[in-house]
């Protein structure tokens, strides 16, 4: 009998900020024909499916394609929970119709001379979800190096493998770091890495199955939103009760309570503020 992991086709997704190219990547791998972005807003909107045969053997394999991190409006925090959502519901249906995921590649431009906070919090987030011991599936794809100087691009690189705010941390638990200039061999070189290791469950697949978590629930460490939104609803829960209540002691208690929550709302705003607005300059 033929083994269930010969006949279910490879899969393999594709992330990262909008505009590094995860769309342009599968068209070149593939000869599909993707829509690509123009200009700064986000192109792809929902996950898209392409299916090719790969290589001599003719393996079939799902390349993902994923909307994109970030955006050009100011909601990027809860936006990127949005795309985090899709991304891991997708692959949880996926998993249950019995295709694992292969490989995650996370694209980064590496024309980009500055990292956003929210890129290193996406990466923290994927380092969580695909669980550590398996980040040799994960292939960091630094792509635009057709536009950018060599030695300028050498040197970022450097820089991206090296911090330990950065892809070091990813990059020392195996992640491997490859290049791409938009031509067919590197983008080859990328698949060919990734489908030689074996179909096995990553834990961004494995988790919420193994757990029975709700599709659309999230188990991912999104916890500044999610103690924002605890805190939100407390703080309305307590407003509640104050109405009703008609003795002093009580109300005087519920209105300190409101006061506590209200000062974690705003340190918790603070840092979500801060998240997105740091950045760290790559030379
Ligand atoms: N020069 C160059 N241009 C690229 C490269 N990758 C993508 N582009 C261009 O960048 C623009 C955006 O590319 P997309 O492939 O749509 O990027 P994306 O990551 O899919 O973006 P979203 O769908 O918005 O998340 C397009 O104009 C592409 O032609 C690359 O490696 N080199
Ligand atoms: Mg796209």
């Amino acid at each position: 009998m033929t083994p269930t992991s010969d006949v279910q086709p490879t899969l393999i997704a594709v992330v990262g900020h909008t505009g590094a190219g995860k769309s342009s990547f599968i068209n070149t791998v593939s000869n599909h024909k993707l829509p690509v972005g123009a200009g700064l807003d986000s192109c792809t909107k929902k996950i898209q499916e392409v299916r090719l045969k790969w290589g001599k053997e003719q393996k079939p394999v799902v390349i993902v394609d994923t909307p994109g991190f970030g955006d050009s409006d100011n909601l990027e925090v809860t936006r990127d929970i949005e795309v985090f959502k899709l991304i891991q519901s997708y692959l949880v249906k996926s998993h249950k119709a019995g295709t694992k995921l292969s490989g995650i590649i996370y694209t980064h431009r590496i024309s980009d001379s500055k990292v956003e906070g929210g890129t290193r919090r996406n990466l923290r987030t994927f380092q969580e979800l695909c669980g550590s011991e398996k980040l040799h599936r994960v292939v960091i794809l630094t792509t635009w190096w057709d536009k950018e100087e060599e030695a300028k691009a050498v040197s970022r690189e450097k820089q991206l493998s090296g911090r330990e705010t950065l892809f070091k941390p990813m990059v020392e638990l195996g992640a491997k770091m490859m290049r791409h200039d938009k031509g067919f061999s590197s983008a080859q070189m990328v698949l060919n890495h990734l489908l030689q290791l074996n179909a096995v469950d990553l834990g961004i697949q494995e988790k919420p199955v193994r757990d029975e978590t709700p599709e659309d629930g999230l188990d991912i460490n999104l916890d500044l939103q999610d103690k924002l939104r605890h805190c939100l609803d407390s703080v309305a829960a307590k407003k509640g009760e104050l109405k009703n209540a008609r003795d002093d002691a009580t109300r005087r208690s519920l209105k300190e309570d409101i006061r506590k929550l209200e000062k974690d709302e705003k340190k918790i705003r603070k840092k979500i503020q801060n998240e997105r607005s740091s950045f760290c300059l790559v030379a």
